[in-house]
């Protein structure tokens, strides 16, 4: 176990510097614990990792050693998959995309809280989930007045040090010092004493670049030098290929018509391979010019474009990169820290932000049904995937709402166009387009009859499309039409034979 020092930050103060381990050991059972970390980027490493093995020696003694978790969003293996596998977890909030914590939530050995993520810092500045008692987070350097300059990712972070009672900071060399550059901290005052949000433009900044914290809650630092490990995506398979395609052709069309201005609109996208496919497509099209992005996350795909000059610039929450991009980034700070701002998840997705840009959003979904509901999060109504992250930030306040899915799971065996959603994350109302990699339904302006015409001849498997018209034609007529006895026959033959098709 590494020996316990005094690190000397000035020459008036001093931080004590921890192990993990002793940091873990100051976190009690029950605890609310704020990580840092909005996907594996700017992720607690080594204290979660030293907590997980903290309550398997404790669980083993026969004591009991749950925490309440929050992050930005997902976080780390480190955080999801080895607490989870720990039984650390009794509660999360507000994402998550790891196998083992999935598997318990939908045990119900955990209590999981789907939430939009720019609702999450103002819930803990409100206190709606009680005292946050430990924050633990990762930085590039922590002051003695207490500047806690943040690595890979903004998240929520910058709310967890304002009102954690105890906090650890992971103090990351492996980063490069000059993230500062990229981070615009800023906590939006409490109702009444909010003003419009001075973001016009994408890169336009309003606060500072460190978090804030009251250096005498620190209760330590811990050293760290790794990289946030974050998993390659794969690459984009046949279906995802399609649907970037459709989706370029439309954007140049509407841009064609106008309907785009000539200087394009800011653009999100969802974590993935068909985002990439539909940011590689934008790229590579003559008559796109070069654009900018308001999103949550940037991936390796982005900064390519970057580097090639057909992105201009991007403001995100995280930098989600490969370890060997990431590199590649902090050997040219000079070229990228100009041209990405990284902000608190309150401000990336911000509503009032999203609408007054224009942005345009692209997310994946699970399902989409005829009318253009749709299901990002539970399949079949019950099992969770992941959450619904911040496509409905986007999704209900974008200038076009974008959404897409292959139109088949599993070989076949599933449409993700169905007669009703079985959870509804986004309803008709915010939803624009719809894309699998059969067609582009543009639902604008269409009525509910035309709509689910629209979306079944141009957007569902071949294999469906006449189960689908049947089932709209057998339905009980009104403004929508809907056979509340048969609308989930689909998922019921489904979970029945393991098919949506009839034998
Ligand atoms: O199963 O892994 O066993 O093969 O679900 O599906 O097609 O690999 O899709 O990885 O792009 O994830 C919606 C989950 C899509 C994601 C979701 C099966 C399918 C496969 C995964 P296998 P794919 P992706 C920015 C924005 C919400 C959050 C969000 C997501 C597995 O995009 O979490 O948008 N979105 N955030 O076979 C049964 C269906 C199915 C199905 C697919 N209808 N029924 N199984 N599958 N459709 C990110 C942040 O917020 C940080």
């Amino acid at each position: 176990m590494p020996a316990t020092g005094t690190r000397r930050f000035d020459r008036r103060h001093t931080l004590p510097v921890l192990s993990a381990e002793e940091a873990a050991a100051r976190i009690p059972n029950g605890a609310l614990v704020g990580f840092s970390g909005f996907t594996a980027a700017g992720a607690a490493k080594a204290v979660p990792r030293a907590l997980a093995e903290r309550a398997k020696a404790l669980h083993a003694a026969g004591d009991p050693f749950r925490l309440r978790v929050l992050a930005g969003a997902s976080a780390g293996e480190q955080i999801d998959q080895v607490l989870a596998e720990a039984d650390v977890i009794a509660w999360r909030a507000p994402f998550q995309s790891a196998k083992a914590l999935r598997g318990r939530i939908n045990r119900q050995e955990c209590e999981f809280v789907d939430m939009h993520l720019s609702h999450l810092p103002n819930m803990i500045e409100a206190g709606f989930f009680g005292d946050l008692d430990v924050a633990v987070v990762e930085a590039v350097d922590v002051t003695s007045d207490g500047r806690v300059y943040l690595s890979t990712s903004s998240g929520a972070t910058p709310s967890f040090l304002r009102h954690a009672k105890q906090v650890i900071v992971e103090v990351n060399r492996y980063h490069s010092k000059r993230l500062w550059e990229m981070h615009d901290v800023a906590i939006l005052s409490p109702p009444p004493h909010r003003h419009p949000i001075p973001i016009n433009r994408p890169l336009d900044k309003l606060g500072t670049p460190f978090a804030a914290v009251d250096p005498d809650r620190i209760v330590g630092v811990v050293e760290t030098n790794e990289p946030d490990g974050m998993p390659a995506f794969s690459a984009s398979d046949e279906a995802g290929l399609a649907i970037g395609e459709h989706i370029v052709a439309f954007l140049v069309e509407e841009m064609r018509a106008g309907r785009i201005p000539r200087e394009f609109l800011p653009l999100q996208a969802g974590v993935g391979n068909i985002s990439n496919a539909v940011m590689a497509g934008l790229g590579a099209h003559d008559e796109v010019p070069p654009f900018v992005m308001y999103t949550e996350v940037l991936q390796d795909s982005q900064i390519e474009l970057m580097r090639a000059g057909k992105l201009r610039g991007a403001s995100t929450s995280a930098l989600a990169l490969s370890d060997a991009c990431m590199r590649r980034v902090y050997e040219d700070m000079d070229f990228f820290a100009p041209r990405i701002v990284l902000r608190p998840q309150e401000l990336a997705n911000n509503p009032e932000v999203v609408r007054r840009l224009g942005v345009i959003g692209i997310n994946t979904v699970l399902e989409m049904d005829i009318y253009g509901m749709a299901n990002s999060t539970h399949l079949c109504g019950t099992q969770l995937m992941n959450g619904i992250g911040g496509s409905g930030d986007f999704t209900r306040n974008c200038y076009l709402s974008i959404l897409v899915a292959p139109s088949v799971a599993k070989q076949g065996a599933i449409s993700t166009v169905v007669p009703m959603v079985s959870h509804v994350d986004h309803t008709e109302h915010d939803v624009q387009v719809l894309v699998t990699e059969q067609g582009l339904a543009d639902l604008r302006g269409l009525g509910p009859m035309e709509r689910a015409r629209t979306i079944i001849d141009t957007c569902a498997h071949p294999s469906y499309r006449d189960l689908l018209h049947g089932y709209l034609g057998a339905s009980r007529m009104g403004h929508f039409r809907h056979d509340l006895s048969e609308c989930f026959a689909l998922h019921r033959r489904l979970l029945e034979t393991g098919s949506m098709l009839p034998q």
